[in-house]
C-alpha cells in the first residue's frame, strides 16, 4: 500500500478558527461525557492509524500518565511543518492544529478514516485540552510547539538536527475542568481496549502500549500478524481461559485484496460458530467501527448466505426456507474493509453508504467461502444442518406463537351470553342495539340484519351511575356486559379504537319507563365513554307507538301527535281507521320491528350528540337531576332536531 502523494502546505483548506469547539463540544465529540473525552483519545490515535494504514508508519507509541494526560506517537511522516502561503508568519502545523477542518483537499488521499465524527481531527483536541504539545521529527529535524486551549503560546521551535526518529508526537490533557462533565477521567482499561483493538484490525502495525496511572508501572506490545482472527480467537476464550467449541473444526478467516476496472481496496474477515455463545457482528471500514454495519456486512451476509444455500442445494436439502438469519443469527463476525474514500451515514456516522462495497465484499468472500466449504466437508455439513434446524425452530415458533395470539385474541373478547353479535367482525358500519328486557330481545334479535346488527337486551333499569361509587360501577353485572359488549373499555380505560361497532343505539319503548331507562344509559355513556358522544356514536331508536291501518293502507306513528296528525292527512274523513297500540317493542311483530326501527333503509334515529364535554353538564344536570319531567322533555324536544337517517 505505498502511496505517492507530494503534499505541500499549499493543499491545506484553511475554514475556521477553534471558538466554535470550545462554545459546543458535543457538536464536535458527540457530548462531554466519558464517551466523548475518550474520543479525543481516538481522534489522535486515528490520525496515526491513518499514517500506519496508508502505508507511512508501521509503529505507533501510547502512553497514560497519572494526570490524565496521553502521548501518542507514530513513526510517520510527521505532520508539515513549512510555512503556509496563505500565513507565512504560521506553520503548516500551526494551521493544522488551530482550525477547524484544516485537512488535505479531499478525494486523492488513500485510506483516510476522515468522515463525519471522525476525522474532525486534531484541531478538536486541541480545542478541548487544557494543553497540547507536538513533536515533529521530520527532514532529520525535531520541531515542537505548544499549544493552550487551541491557542499558540509558543512559536514553532527547532530543535535541532535527529537522525533516528521520524513521525509526531502528541502530548495532550483534557481540559476536565471546563469542558467535561464532573468526575470525568480517562480509563485506562477502556484505552486499552480501543488501542488493541486497532492493531487487531491491521496487522501491519505494532502498537506499544505504557500504562502509567498503577503504581506499577506496566507495558504491552499489541501485534497481530493475523488480524481479525487472531482477534476472534480472543474472543473464543472462555473465563476460564478455555476454547469455546465451535460448530465447524476451524475459523472462516482471510483476508485479500480486491482490484477491478476501478475500485481497489482490502478486505478481511474472521467468522466463528461458536456452541455455547451467541452470535454478534463487529464491521469496521478503514479501522473505523460501523456499528450500524452497512453495505460492507451486505456483502457478506449475501456471500455466506448464498454461498451455504448452493451447498445444501448441491447436497440435495431444501434450503428455500433457510435465511440469511439462520445461518448467521448464531455467528460471530468480525469484518474490516479498506477502502479510498469511504463514506459514513446516519446520526452518528458509523454506517458505511459506499455501494461498490457491497459488491466488492460479496464476490470476494463468496469465493472464499465456497473454497471453504469445498475443502471441509465436515464442518459445511454442520453449518447446513445447524441452518436447516434453525429455520425449523423458527417456523416452530412462529406457529405457536400464531396459536399463543389466537387463543389470546379469544380470551381477551369474552362476550357476555346473552349478547346476539353480529357476523362481521369489523366495526365499519355495524351497530349494537341495546334492547330492555328480554321479549323485545327476542324480537329484535329476529328483525335485524344479522351480518351488521347486534343485539344486547339489558334487564329493566341499569344503574345511575350517576350517584353510584366505581366500585359499585364495575360490579354491576348489566353494566359490565354492556361493556364487555361494545369492547372498549370505560372510565380511564376507554379506548375508542377498541369499538367493535360503529353504533350503539339504544331501544326503548316509547314510554316514560323506556325513556328512564334510556337517559341512565345516555348518563353512563356520558360519564363513561363521553368519546362516544362526542363523536357521535350513540343514537336512540325511535320505536312507533301506533300502527294505523285503513284498507291497504297503513301507516305507524311514533306518539299521539304524530298519530292525531295522520288521521287529518293520510286518513282525513276515513272511517273504521284500526288503530293498534304498541305496549312495548316486545309486542311488535318482528317483521315490524325491523320496517320501522330497524332496516336502514327506512328507520328514523336520533342521534345524541354533544358539541362539548362542558355543554353537555348542562344537559346530564337535566338528564339526571331530581325532576323525572325535565328529562322526558328534553328528549321529546330534542329528538326532532337530532333525528336523521341512518
Ligand atoms: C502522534 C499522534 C497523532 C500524523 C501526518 C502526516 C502528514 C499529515 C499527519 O499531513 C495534512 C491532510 C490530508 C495530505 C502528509 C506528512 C503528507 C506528507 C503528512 C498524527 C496532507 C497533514 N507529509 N502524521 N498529517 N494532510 N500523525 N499522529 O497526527 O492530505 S498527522
Amino acid at each position: 500500500m505505498s502511496a505517492q502523494q507530494n503534499y505541500t502546505a499549499a493543499d491545506i483548506e484553511v475554514l475556521e478558527g477553534l471558538d466554535p469547539v470550545r462554545k459546543r463540544p458535543g457538536m464536535y465529540i458527540g457530548g462531554t461525557d466519558e464517551t466523548a473525552l475518550h474520543h479525543l483519545m481516538v481522534e489522535v490515535l486515528d490520525n496515526s492509524m491513518d499514517e500506519a494504514v496508508a502505508g507511512y508508519a508501521d509503529k505507533i507509541w501510547v502512553k497514560i500518565s497519572k494526570d490524565n494526560t496521553l502521548t501518542v506517537r507514530d513513526n510517520g511522516r510527521g505532520i508539515p511543518v513549512d510555512p503556509h502561503p496563505k500565513y507565512p508568519n504560521k506553520s503548516a502545523l500551526e494551521v493544522i492544529l488551530c482550525t477547524l477542518h484544516a485537512g488535505g483537499k479531499f478525494g486523492n488521499k488513500a485510506y483516510s478514516t476522515s468522515g463525519g465524527l471522525h476525522g474532525v481531527g486534531i484541531s478538536v483536541v486541541n480545542a478541548l485540552s487544557t494543553y497540547v504539545e507536538i513533536e515533529v521529527a521530520r527532514n532529520n529535524q525535531l520541531y515542537k510547539q505548544r499549544f493552550e486551549k487551541g491557542l499558540p503560546v509558543t512559536k514553532l521551535e527547532e530543535l535541532g538536527e535527529i537522525k533516528n526518529r521520524k513521525g509526531t508526537k502528541v502530548t495532550f490533557r483534557p481540559d476536565l475542568e471546563e469542558i467535561f462533565d464532573e468526575g470525568c477521567k480517562f480509563s485506562a482499561k477502556r484505552l486499552r481496549g480501543m488501542v488493541q483493538s486497532k492493531a487487531y484490525l491491521y496487522s501491519g502495525v505494532t502498537i506499544y502500549w505504557r500504562d502509567e496511572t498503577k503504581p506499577e508501572t506496566s507495558e504491552e506490545t499489541f501485534h497481530y500478524p493475523e488480524g481479525l482472527k487472531d482477534y476472534l480467537k480472543s474472543k473464543l476464550i472462555n473465563d476460564q481461559n478455555k476454547e469455546i467449541p465451535c460448530i465447524t473444526n476451524s475459523l472462516f478467516a482471510g483476508k485479500k485484496d480486491f482490484v477491478d476496472d476501478k475500485n481497489a481496496g482490502k478486505v478481511e474477515w474472521a467468522l466463528a460458530w461458536p456452541m455455547t455463545e451467541d452470535g454478534s457482528c463487529q464491521t469496521y471500514a478503514n479501522t473505523i467501527p460501523t456499528y450500524q454495519g452497512g453495505t460492507h456486512e451486505t456483502g457478506l451476509r449475501a456471500a455466506v448466505t448464498k454461498g451455504l444455500k448452493q451447498y445444501g442445494e448441491m447436497r440435495g436439502k431444501k434450503v428455500a426456507d433457510i435465511t440469511a438469519d439462520d445461518i448467521l443469527g448464531g455467528c460471530k463476525i468480525l469484518l474490516s474493509v479498506f477502502i479510498p474514500d469511504p463514506h459514513f451515514q446516519g446520526q452518528t456516522k458509523d454506517k458505511l453508504t459506499n455501494r461498490e462495497a457491497a459488491r466488492l465484499v460479496e464476490n470476494t468472500l463468496k469465493d472464499q467461502f465456497d473454497h471453504y466449504l469445498i475443502s471441509d466437508t465436515n464442518s459445511a455439513d454442520s453449518l447446513l444442518f445447524n441452518a436447516i434446524e434453525r429455520s425449523e425452530a423458527r417456523r416452530r415458533r412462529r406457529k405457536e406463537q400464531e396459536v399463543k395470539r389466537k387463543t389470546a385474541v379469544s380470551r381477551r373478547i369474552t362476550l357476555p351470553g346473552k349478547l346476539s353479535d353480529c357476523s362481521q367482525k369489523t366495526p365499519e358500519d355495524t351497530e349494537i342495539f341495546i334492547v330492555e328486557g328480554d321479549s323485545a330481545g327476542g324480537s329484535a334479535k329476529q328483525g335485524r340484519d344479522r351480518q351488521t346488527q347486534a343485539i344486547l337486551p339489558l334487564k329493566g333499569k341499569i344503574l345511575n351511575v350517576a350517584s353510584a361509587t366505581r366500585d359499585k360501577i364495575k360490579a354491576n353485572a348489566e353494566i359490565r356486559d354492556l361493556v364487555q359488549a361494545l369492547g372498549c373499555g370505560m372510565g380511564k380505560e376507554f379506548k375508542a379504537e377498541s369499538m367493535r361497532y360503529e353504533r350503539v343505539i339504544i331501544m326503548t319503548d316509547a314510554d316514560v319507563d323506556g325513556a328512564h331507562i334510556a337517559t341512565l344509559l345516555l348518563t353512563f355513556f356520558y360519564q363513561e365513554m363521553p368519546e362516544l358522544l362526542l363523536n357521535g356514536n350513540v343514537y336512540l331508536a325511535m320505536p312507533p307507538l301506533y300502527k294505523l291501518t285503513h284498507g291497504a293502507t297503513s301507516v305507524y306513528a311514533l306518539d299521539d301527535a304524530d298519530k292525531d296528525k295522520h288521521m287529518q292527512t293520510t286518513f282525513k274523513g276515513k272511517k273504521n281507521v284500526m288503530m293498534t297500540r304498541f305496549k312495548g317493542l316486545g309486542e311488535m311483530p318482528a317483521a315490524q320491528l325491523k320496517e320501522t326501527t330497524m332496516n336502514k333503509a327506512k328507520r328514523k334515529l336520533m342521534q345524541i350528540s354533544i358539541d362539548s364535554l362542558a355543554d353537555s353538564k348542562s344537559i346530564v344536570t337535566k338528564l339526571m337531576g331530581k325532576n323525572p319531567e325535565d328529562r322526558f322533555n328534553f328528549i321529546t324536544e330534542h329528538g326532532a332536531e337530532a333525528a336523521v337517517d341512518l
